[in-house]
């Protein structure tokens, strides 16, 4: 997509503040610190414009990207972060997951993991919900530049034998036990720019 027009209209945690437009709306989901901020930087061609943090817990709104009056690209605070406080921990996960599953406008959730690391705990349950709310996904691995060829495969294999107790729903069309469910996935390096052009087809494909 060519980027006419780019503005943050809205940094809230209150959904009765949030943008009533009804416009598609593309949210990047991850723990924190996975990358969500830098990867939206990247799709939007801007260095800075989210705001990225070496220490996990910087993003702690729900933050609307209006593209060329038409699409929202929206960056989620991050799970599974442990050094806040529980009660602030509180207030992040329940206005995300309510934005997750109830949502109107929500078209599509790009839901990172680290391609270093299996997905945590957190993740798995953020993609059962994900499942659940049926809402249409993509995994991205995130910070490709910091792992090898080989270690690609593993990640992809290790991380689609996850779903192997999982209620499958339509992105995985997996069709008896022991299959490769079809899971969409992407790595992305917001350093390289590797991935981009394939998550905007995803998400071109869905708007
Ligand atoms: N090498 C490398 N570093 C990355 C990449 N993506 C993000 N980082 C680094 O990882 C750290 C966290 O990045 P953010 O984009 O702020 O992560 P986030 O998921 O938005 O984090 P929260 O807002 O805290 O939930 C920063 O130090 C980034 O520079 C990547 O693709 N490659
Ligand atoms: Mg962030």
């Amino acid at each position: 997509m060519k980027i006419r027009d780019l503005n943050l209209v809205c940094t809230e945690l209150d959904p009765s503040r949030f943008p009533n437009r009804p416009l598609p709306e593309i949210a990047v989901s991850g723990r924190s610190n996975v990358g969500k901020s830098s990867l939206l930087n990247r799709l939007l061609g801007r260095k800075n414009i989210a705001r990225v943090s070496k220490e996990p817990g910087k993003t702690r709104t729900i933050n609307f990207f209006l593209l060329n009056e038409k699409l929202f690209l929206v960056d989620l605070p991050g799970y599974g972060y442990a050094k806040v406080s529980k009660e602030m921990r509180g207030g992040w996960q329940k206005v995300l997951f309510t934005y997750i599953e109830g949502r109107e406008n929500l078209r599509g959730v790009i839901q990172l993991v680290d391609s270093r690391h299996p997905p945590t705990k957190d993740d798995l349950k953020m993609i059962q919900r994900l499942v659940d709310a049926e809402r249409d996904f993509v995994t991205v691995f995130t910070k490709s530049d910091k792992i090898g060829r080989n270690e690609r495969d593993k990640a992809i294999g290790r991380y689609r034998g996850y779903f192997d107790g999982f209620t499958v729903g339509e992105f995985g069309k997996r069709t008896k036990s022991g299959d490769d469910p079809d899971i969409p996935v992407i790595f992305t390096s917001a350093k390289t720019g590797e991935g981009k052009d394939d998550v905007w087809k995803w998400i071109d494909s869905l708007i």
